[in-house]
Order: structure tokens, then C-alpha cells, then sequence
């Protein structure tokens, strides 16, 4: 639809922009969010348009299209995107959208192709967006050069992708910086995904991320977790005791011999970097602490380097060992549900069944994601209640929850404000 067409008609979101902007406004900030937050089907349009819609998200791993051709789609929400790498090794992203009548173009989850060509008329076009071909049913007039795929922001460093869907997207250079400088040891071209599953959680992707932020729920439902992990999520704990910080500066020893950064680095609230020591003596996110490859990533050379912890508001958690990383991706689906899919990572000569068993890889966080499923669901049950009202977070063991909601909330405003500047 035309732009100006498209004003003349009445936004049949205007009415919830203004209720939403107005509970942003007014909620208590250390508190759960109003309910329409997690499960009115107006404001989760509006958490797509205005954060899954503006904000850089996480899409994959580069490790996961190697060669020039290969690609992989997703969805965010009712935006099929494909990215898909080019000539001279670039990643590009488009709209996985036709520009004949808007068919999806790439079906497939992953794949390798010459061209991107249409299954409805067979459209082709080049990896670089330009359409090449459209059959001489277009007329000897037809120009080929208006109708080239539409582009996606993508930024690519440490072995991630991050597309962002607006026109004009955020600043994102630091963080990139910084993420390169962290993922440095890793050698991330040389990895492979050795496993990876998705699970759909029937909760608001807020309640996912939220229950992720914190591990006041560890010890009630985590116990394959807590064989490895411990319960501080940072150096900044505010909980951290003294056996803690004796730990973390005999392991900052250790890392700085391996020349592998560790130090807390955040930018805002919307990514934080931290390296912290797992258990005493545990050196893998394994059922039995030990190694799940035998071959170490990068250039490491001792599989003791803890948990390079990182999180990318609004979609993205992950820990990087010495032998091997798990990366997570949250994709919302609809106001109750949110696809969570989760990629273990080794050294791309790790041999299966040889270096490394993808079962054994698998355990912990397989387990740990049933359980973290569980828990967002029973919250969202409750939270559909009459009963539910915002409820305090703890300012010790949840901060990264109140970190998480004061990111979203912040966001949500602000773009909502650009939207329309009469909510200001
Ligand atoms: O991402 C983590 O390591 C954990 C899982 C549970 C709490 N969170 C901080
Ligand atoms: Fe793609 Fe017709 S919709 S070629
Ligand atoms: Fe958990």
C-alpha cells in the first residue's frame, strides 16, 4: 500500500500506542509489567513495530552459511528475511519477499543456490538483490532495475549476524568493536554447528528473556545447570562472596596467560560481555563438567576458560567455553508464544562420535531449556489470571530482569515517541 493512502486510514494501532506509551510512563519501575504487556495481542504489534521492528537483532552464526550461495531464512513475525552470502565472502540480508506478488522466495531453512529464484513464476535473482531475469512474459519494456529484493541491515562480527529491519538503524559500531576483540580467541571461521534444536514456548517472548536474566530460579529448577554454572551472573554481583572473588582472580590469572579478554563490558543495558568461572574444577557445560569436544576452539589451548557470557537485547544469550559455545536465538510468534532456538558450537575439526558426541553436547542445555520452558509457561498462565498484578523484583538476584524491562521499556517509548510525536 501507497504511503499516502496508508495515512489517510485510521492506525488501528493509534489508541494502544497512546494507552502503552502511558503505562510506560507511569509504571513502577522495579516491578513485573502491567498484563497487556505479556499477552494483549495490540501490544505485541507493537512490540514488533517498535522494538523486533527498529533494534538490531541476532540472526545466526556466519559459520552457518560458509560458502558463497549459501543462505537461511527466518521470521521476524510477519517479516520473512533471508540472508544470504555473496561474492567476495559479504553477507547480505533482504526481505525474503518477491517483487513480482510478493511470494516468499527462499523456502528452506538453510540452503545453497546460484540464484534466489521464485517458486511462483521464477523470478531469479542475483545474491546481491538485483533482479536478473524475468521471462518475456514482463513485455520488451520491462526494467528489471526497479525491482530488485528489498535490503535488511546486517552487521556481522565475532561470527554473528545481526540484521535490523528500520530505515534508519541504531548505532552498533562500539558494540561490534567490542565483540570482535572478545570472540578473537574463538577464531569463529573455524567453526561449525555440531547441533541445534528449537522449542516453542507458549509465553510472551518478554517472560523468556526475563526468566533467563536471572537464576533466583536456579537452584528450584536447574539442577543439570547448577553441575556447572555458578549462581553469580557477573564480577559486579552484588551477591558475589569473598570464596567467589578468590576464584575469579585465580581464573583471571589463567586467562590472562591465554591473552583472552574477560573484563565486564557493557554497552547500555542492551549488551553486556562478562568471562566468570564456572565451578571449582568444572571446566564445560557437560553433565559431568569435562569437555564435550576434545578439540579445543580457536587457539586455545586449555579448555578452563569459564563462560564468556554475552547477551544482545531483545533476542540473544550466550556462553563460550574452551571447547565448545552455545548460542541462543528468541524470535516472537504470537502475544503467548516464542521460539527459542539454541546452536551448539565446535571447532569445525572436531569429528563427530570422534572429538565430540552431540547427545552428551546437547544435555544441560537441553534440559535447561524444558525447564526454562516450563517456568515461562506457568508464568504466563498466571499472568492471564484477573488476579495478576505487577510484582516487586528482587534487587539482588533479579537486577538483570529489572536491567532487561527498564532496555524494553525505554525503547518502546522512545520509538513510539518517534512514531508519533504527539504521544511526547
Ligand atoms: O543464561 C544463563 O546462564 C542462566 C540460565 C539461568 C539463569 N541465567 C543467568
Ligand atoms: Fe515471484 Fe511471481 S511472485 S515470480
Ligand atoms: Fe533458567
Amino acid at each position: 500500500m501507497q504511503k499516502s493512502v496508508l495515512n489517510m486510514m485510521e492506525d488501528p494501532l493509534a489508541a494502544a500506542r497512546e494507552a502503552t506509551a502511558q503505562m510506560l510512563r507511569t509504571r513502577e519501575t522495579t516491578y513485573s509489567l502491567p498484563q497487556p504487556f505479556y499477552n494483549d495481542a495490540r501490544l505485541f504489534a507493537l512490540d514488533m513495530q517498535e522494538v523486533f521492528e527498529k533494534e538490531w537483532l541476532f540472526a545466526g552464526m556466519t559459520c552457518e552459511i560458509p560458502a558463497k550461495g549459501n543462505f537461511m531464512t527466518l521470521d521476524i513475525g510477519d517479516n520473512p528475511i533471508v540472508i544470504v552470502r555473496g561474492d567476495g565472502g559479504t553477507i547480505h540480508a533482504f526481505h525474503n519477499v518477491c517483487r513480482h506478488r510478493g511470494s516468499r522466495l527462499c523456502l528452506k531453512e538453510k540452503g545453497k543456490v546460484a540464484k534466489l529464484v521464485c517458486p511462483y513464476h521464477q523470478w531469479t535473482y542475483e545474491l546481491d538483490g538485483r533482479l536478473l531475469f524475468a521471462g518475456s512474459e514482463m513485455g520488451s519494456q520491462f526494467d528489471l532495475k526497479q525491482f530488485g529484493l528489498k535490503p535488511v541491515h546486517a552487521e556481522t562480527a565475532g561470527g554473528f549476524i545481526f540484521i535490523n529491519l528500520s530505515e534508519q538503524p541504531p548505532a552498533f559500531d562500539e558494540f561490534l568493536a567490542t565483540l570482535d576483540h572478545y570472540l578473537e580467541p574463538y577464531q569463529m571461521d573455524n567453526v561449525k554447528v555440531a547441533v541445534e534444536s528449537t522449542i516453542v514456548e507458549q509465553a510472551n517472548w518478554k517472560l523468556v528473556i526475563e526468566n533467563n536474566r536471572e537464576c533466583y530460579h536456579c537452584n528450584g529448577s536447574h539442577p543439570e545447570l547448577l553441575n556447572s554454572l555458578q549462581e553469580f551472573d557477573d564480577t559486579d554481583d552484588p551477591r558475589a562472596t569473598p570464596a567467589y572473588k578468590a576464584l575469579v582472580a585465580k581464573k583471571q590469572a589463567d586467562w590472562d596467560a591465554e591473552r583472552v579478554p574477560y573484563q565486564l563490558k557493557r554497552h547500555g543495558k542492551r549488551n553486556r560481555l562478562t568471562r566468570t568461572p564456572l565451578l571449582d574444577g568444572i571446566v564445560s557445560m557437560t553433565m559431568d563438567g569435562k569437555p564435550g569436544s576434545q578439540k579445543l576452539m580457536g587457539r586455545l589451548q586449555s579448555p578452563d576458560m569459564g563462560s564468556l557470557r554475552i547477551l544482545h537485547l531483545p533476542n540473544s544469550w550466550n556462553h563460550f567455553m574452551g571447547d565448545h559455545a552455545v548460542v541462543f536465538r528468541v524470535l516472537p510468534i504470537g502475544p503467548q508464544q516464542t521460539m527459542v532456538t539454541t546452536k551448539w558450537l565446535v571447532h569445525k575439526d572436531a569429528v563427530e562420535g570422534v572429538d565430540y558426541d552431540p547427545e552428551r553436547l546437547r544435555q544441560v542445555w537441553d534440559a535447561t531449556n524444558d525447564q526454562d520452558r516450563q517456568l515461562a509457561e506457568e508464568n504466563q498462565r498466571g499472568i492471564n489470571s484477573k488476579a495478576y498484578q505487577p510484582g516487586p523484583y528482587s534487587e539482588t538476584y533479579e537486577f538483570g530482569v529489572i536491567d532487561f524491562v527498564n532496555w524494553y521499556a525505554a525503547r518502546m517509548l522512545e520509538n513510539l515517541e518517534n512514531d508519533q510525536p504527539s504521544l511526547k
